[in-house]
């Protein structure tokens, strides 16, 4: 135990660090189909009499669920041009009264927001991906389906703004044209990444920097045989995962 310990020891003296503000680690991972595969319209006619009642309006809805509790802070999809007013940015629950795939239309979403400030990188085929920083962390329980929804904010009636196509991604989408009086299930995901903070794994007292404490924590979690030192997640506490541990506080945190 002793050469153990002071191996611990060595760790934590070289290696206390802090979390960078901006790092983010992809949560969801669906890009862009080759050349955008089928796209889709997904625009507003930001009608300046306010009346938005153009039969061209679209609207598109991709799904997502997680595992467990989950935070959201940074946006990345996919698509042709960029919108003249920017996009607008929404959240909403699973429809609760169907088991069908179908976003709560009666609520509506449970946030909504016009982002301006996107971030748009052209990947050829005047295809570009955008990305934004949303403009507050958001919380998702884990299991339930959930939809995001993205459209083009457009100054005219006749424009459109697709969204394109991943093939990665799961039950197609949601879709929706105000001309066509109907709501469609498609069979052709769309292409986002949702992203989160990185999370540390060896930052074991959630303070955000690596130092002795967090040893000391999982040296009293593996004593305790709490599941929180179970680094190799197999119920069973031994040299493995203290070797895990030891990896996780090596490389650091972000
Ligand atoms: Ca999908
Ligand atoms: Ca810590
Ligand atoms: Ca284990």
């Amino acid at each position: 135990m002793g050469s153990l310990w002071s191996k611990w020891v060595g760790v934590a003296a070289s290696a206390s660090m802090t979390l960078g503000a901006f790092a983010q680690s992809v949560l969801v991972s669906q890009p862009m189909a080759p050349n955008g595969g089928v796209t889709r319209a997904s625009q507003y006619w930001i009608d300046p009499t306010g009346q938005n009642d153009s039969d061209n309006d679209a609207r598109a809805w991709e799904d997502f669920t997680f595992d467990q509790p989950t935070t959201l802070t940074h946006l990345r999809w996919w698509g042709q041009g960029i919108p003249a007013l920017g996009f607008e940015i929404s959240f909403w629950n699973q429809d609760p009264n169907t088991i069908a795939y179908q976003p709560d239309l009666f609520s509506g979403p449970f946030s909504r927001r016009v982002y301006t400030n996107v971030t748009a990188t052209p990947v050829g085929g005047g295809l570009y991906q955008f990305d934004v920083a949303l403009n507050q962390p958001m919380s998702f329980a884990g299991g339930p389906r959930y939809f995001v929804s993205i459209i083009g904010r457009m100054p005219e009636s006749w424009t459109q703004w697709k969204w394109a196509q991943s093939y990665a991604g799961q039950y197609g989408c949601f879709w929706w044209m105000r001309g066509a009086h109907m709501y469609y299930h498609l069979g052709d995901n769309r292409a986002m990444e949702l992203l989160g903070p990185v999370t540390c794994e060896a930052d074991l007292n959630d303070d955000g920097s690596l130092d002795f404490f967090d040893v000391q924590a999982f040296l009293s979690a593996f004593a305790a045989q709490d599941p929180q030192a179970d680094f190799v997640a197999d119920g069973t506490f031994d040299f493995f995962d203290v070797q895990a541990f030891l990896a996780a506080f090596a490389a650091g945190c972000p």
